[in-house]
């Protein structure tokens, strides 16, 4: 089997490749041009891959790679997948996370009709939440363009089954994190921080809201389901996640309890993390995909917060033996700084206690 997996270098895509890998499958990347190598999550795998040079910006790249490497199944992971950045930047998020699935399927339409394609949906299009929990009927109220820009996406893959009788599926994904996740998302943040803390290396870390709730899993289970997804006699769109929410506080209570830690002393409320509008609470209904997939979370939130903990406490402390990789995640830190918070003239940060 052949597999095309856009955004191969992100968090997903490197645990779909190890997957795919372990089943045999011949993996073909497809990734951006940069002027340096983005290729730290799949270095462990890079010769085991085919890495091509596309984008979802331009057509004729991902008609190109689809005509040269004819794959039977298409992942579409890439994304412009983070959420305040669609507020500073709508446009180019409408082009990557809509408008890109159609230029993805109308290249399979002409390159590979044949190809089985799995579209990279999220619990965000459920935004301000019709329903308690949420399921793959539940109507979407998206709150950001990024939710927005994902709906689209959803709804053009289901055109695309409709109207050409393409395989294409979609999985509305919750959220999922794992020691690989980027340093923006409020998950890998606090873990990360806790370490730091713990080494002496920062002594507070700032947050925004810290009553919202997510159902949070781990990435290398939900791989799993968007394989499985793409091996069924029909194609039919899934809802994936664990079935409990967290709020942001239990996320930081459990990160730095783990290190002996009072997340009190540490956290500090920045409102620049406060997004203009918020989901508050999600909490799927994996049901369907227990019944028809066979699929359920092998990691509780309690072991990813400490997975993640303790990942992030090896790194810093280099007792992964990669000073090399430690440097590089400093210097992402540092970065945070202004690129994962939306900037206000009124900034104000509060102390916990
Ligand atoms: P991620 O770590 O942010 O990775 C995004 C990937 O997309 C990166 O490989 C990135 O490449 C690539 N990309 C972005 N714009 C591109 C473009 N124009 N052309 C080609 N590649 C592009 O995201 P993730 O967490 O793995 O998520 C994977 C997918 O699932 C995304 O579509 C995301 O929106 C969706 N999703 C994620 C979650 C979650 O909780 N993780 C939940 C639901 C849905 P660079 O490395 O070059 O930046
Ligand atoms: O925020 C709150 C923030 O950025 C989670 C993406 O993978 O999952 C992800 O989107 C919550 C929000 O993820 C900070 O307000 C508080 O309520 O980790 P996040 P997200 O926005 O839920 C969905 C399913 C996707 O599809 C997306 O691609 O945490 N929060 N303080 C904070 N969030 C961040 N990032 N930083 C903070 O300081």
């Amino acid at each position: 089997m052949r597999a095309l997996i856009t955004g191969i270098t992100g968090q997903d895509g490197s645990y779909l490749a190890d997957l795919l890998l372990s089943k045999g499958y011949e993996i073909c990347g497809m990734v951006r041009r940069s002027s340096l190598e983005n290729f730290g999550r799949i270095e462990h795998i890079r010769d085991q891959i085919t890495l091509v040079q596309g984008d979802l910006l331009d057509s004729s790249s991902l008609e190109k790679i689809l005509r040269d490497f004819s794959p039977d199944e298409v992942y579409n992971l890439a994304a412009q997948s983070f959420v305040p950045t669609s507020w500073e930047q709508p446009i180019l998020t409408g082009e990557f996370t809509a408008l890109g699935v159609t230029r993805m399927l109308e290249a399979i339409r002409q390159a590979c009709p044949q190809a089985r394609f799995y579209q990279a949906s999220s619990s965000e299009m459920f935004g301000k939440v019709r329903e308690v929990p949420q399921k793959e009927s539940t109507p979407f109220h998206p709150r950001s363009p990024y939710g927005v820009s994902k709906v689209y996406g959803h709804y053009i893959t289901i055109n695309a089954r409709e109207s050409y009788g393409l395989f294409a599926v979609s999985g509305i994904l919750f959220n999922h994190e794992s020691p690989r996740r980027g340093l923006e998302f409020v998950t890998r943040k606090v873990t990360h921080a806790a370490a730091s803390i713990k080494l002496g290396m920062q002594s507070y870390v700032e947050l925004g809201n810290l009553d919202s709730r997510r159902d949070w899993g781990f990435a290398g289970d939900y791989v799993d389901a968007m394989w499985r997804m793409l091996q069924q006699e029909t194609a039919e769109d899934y809802v994936i996640a664990t079935g409990q929410t967290h709020e942001v506080r239990d996320l930081c209570k459990v990160a730095f309890g783990d290190l002996g830690l009072d997340y009190r002393d540490h956290v500090r409320i920045n409102t620049d993390y406060i997004r203009p509008a918020e989901v508050d609470l999600l909490i799927g209904d994996p049901s369907k995909a227990k019944n028809r997939l066979g699929w359920t979370p092998a990691v509780t939130f309690e072991e990813l917060v400490r997975m993640m903990v303790r990942s992030d406490y090896d790194l810093l402390s280099g007792r992964a033996g990669q000073s090399k990789k430690t440097t590089k995640i400093v210097r992402a830190d540092s970065l945070l700084k202004s690129t994962d918070k939306i900037i206000s003239p009124k900034t104000k940060v509060e102390v916990l206690r």
